[in-house]
């Protein structure tokens, strides 16, 4: 294919880490969890505002740590896409899921790999992300950390751009046709 000269299309998404401890009220160890685990989390990768990404990037690899059984999972977006397409006209009142995601339980902080595949008639080799799951409130100051502490929720998102440099033709359709 052909390549569109001097272009480039920029996408904005984001990932990271939602993580919060348990406790006695609105976030109780689910039965059968591990009494060690102390935290429910999620790692995820979205569209800026829940907007859709699903049509340029079709699969998301995390790689969580080696103590979490199947700790590969690989997340299709088609896969997502159908299981949206069962819900509508469904009585569950289920939103339609935008994000690639993953939600686990656990006791500890580690690097999490994220691996990013695009849509074949891009071209584009898959693209590794690191990202740190943070389990305990951060931050520069006391302050910051004392407003995580305080919002019951620890997170770590990173806001990115996807940049296709001069994207083939067929590829360019599906990116701004949207
Ligand atoms: C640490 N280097 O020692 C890190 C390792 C591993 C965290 C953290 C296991 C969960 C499960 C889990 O939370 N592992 O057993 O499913 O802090």
């Amino acid at each position: 294919g052909k390549r569109v000269k001097g272009v480039q299309i920029f996408r904005p998404f984001v990932y990271g880490t939602t993580a919060r401890p348990f406790n006695d009220t609105d976030n109780p160890r689910p039965v059968g969890v591990s009494p060690d685990h102390t935290h429910s989390w999620q790692v995820f990768v979205k569209g800026v505002e829940d907007t859709d990404i699903f049509y340029w990037l079709r699969r998301v690899q995390f790689k969580l740590h080696e103590s979490i059984p199947n700790h590969l999972r690989t997340i299709d977006a088609e896969t997502i896409i159908k299981e949206n397409e069962a819900l509508t006209g469904g009585k569950s009142g289920k939103k339609p899921q935008r994000a690639f995601v993953v939600n686990e339980t656990g006791w500890g902080e580690f690097e999490i790999t994220i691996k990013l595949y695009y849509d074949s008639k891009s071209g584009e080799k898959p693209q590794t992300l690191y990202h740190h799951l943070r389990l305990h409130p951060y931050g520069r100051n006391e302050a910051e950390k004392e407003a995580m502490r305080t919002g019951g929720e620890v997170i770590a998102w990173t806001y990115e751009e996807q940049v296709f440099n001069e994207p083939f033709e067929e590829f360019y359709k599906i990116l701004t046709s949207g």
